[in-house]
């Protein structure tokens, strides 16, 4: 029985941009239940995550934008994405900004030994509060995740790090701050730039992305940050990077990813439709999710 399970998390307080609260509405607006509904028995969308119209706060201390704010909520996203995988459902979490993938990821881990993950990002989302030039969390999810940066984001669900970096992969990245260059060479961390991409081509990309993961891993989960792709294919995100992957090498990477078989969460994040051009950004969302839960073109 193929369960998929919907999770809005509407959250803005990792960056300072309004309106990517309204992603889960756009990608909602754009189709999702009606095109993945044809691809699984049973698809249930939860509905949103309460985030309510909290204050923006600086942590005085660590100069962290919106930190227990950030915490609070992912706690609550990290409950809901455990308890849609105890109902053996797969995940799948609508963003906000990519601050909220530390409460997927929080609500993932535990139920895998040796989690993988692939980062679709033009950033590495590694900063830590000494590295960021900016003091936004949505620049800092993957450090969390691999047991970096405040412990009030580290520890969220009781244990820390919630994936060993060997087992992560970034795809797309052409934005990288200094001290996210040398956490990349330091845990080794397997990184393909749009140098690589251009060099190898998606097709390449992928096969030695999903070698690579499915030897190791008993679960891989996909954090596709829209920027990922170039801006004129996915207008509609707060900090876009010219030179990305474009749209059709998105869905090649999304399908060869159904064929592998080896996705079992996975999150979208940082659509704002208030950026964006027609909702195209959120349509794109919904499009690389039919290619990736196995809608065919023939
Ligand atoms: N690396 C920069 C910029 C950034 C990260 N993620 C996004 N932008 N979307 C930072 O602020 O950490
Ligand atoms: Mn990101
Ligand atoms: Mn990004």
């Amino acid at each position: 029985m193929k369960k998929l399970s919907i999770i809005g998390m509407p959250m803005d307080l990792g960056q300072m941009r309004r309106g990517v609260d309204m992603g889960p509405s756009a990608i909602r607006y754009a189709g999702i239940n009606e095109r993945l509904k044809p691809l699984f028995d049973e698809v249930h969308d939860l509905g949103d995550i309460p985030i309510g119209r909290p204050e923006v706060v600086i942590d005085k201390e660590s100069n962290l934008r919106n930190l227990d704010l950030v915490a609070e909520k992912s706690a609550l996203l990290a409950e809901k994405v455990d308890e849609a995988i105890e109902t053996g459902s797969f995940p799948l979490v609508l963003g906000g900004d990519h601050s909220i993938a530390i409460g997927t990821l929080a609500g993932v881990a535990k139920h895998y030994k040796n989690l993988g993950v692939i980062w679709y990002d033009a950033h590495g989302d590694l900063n830590t509060a000494e590295t960021s030039p900016s003091g936004n969390i949505h620049g800092m999810p993957l450090a969390v995740s691999i047991g970096l940066g405040h412990r009030s984001l580290t520890d969220i669900a009781g244990f820390s790090p919630k994936v060993n970096p060997e087992n992560v992969v970034i795809i797309g990245a052409r934005s990288l701050d200094e001290g996210e260059r040398i956490l990349i060479k330091e845990k080794g961390i397997k990184v393909y730039t749009m140098h690589e991409i251009d060099r190898l081509g998606m097709t390449k990309v992928m096969e030695e992305t999903i070698d690579y993961l499915k030897e190791k891993t008993d679960g891989v989960h996909l954090s596709l940050d829209l920027d990922g792709l170039d801006p004129h294919d996915a207008p509609g995100v707060g900090t876009p990077v010219m030179g990305g992957i474009s749209y059709r090498e998105s869905h090649l990477a999304m399908e060869m990813l159904q064929e592998a078989q080896i996705i079992t969460s996975a999150e979208f994040v940082e659509v704002n439709p208030i950026l964006d051009e027609k909702n195209k950004t959120a349509i794109c969302a919904v499009g690389l999710m039919g290619s990736l839960f196995g809608e065919k073109l023939l």
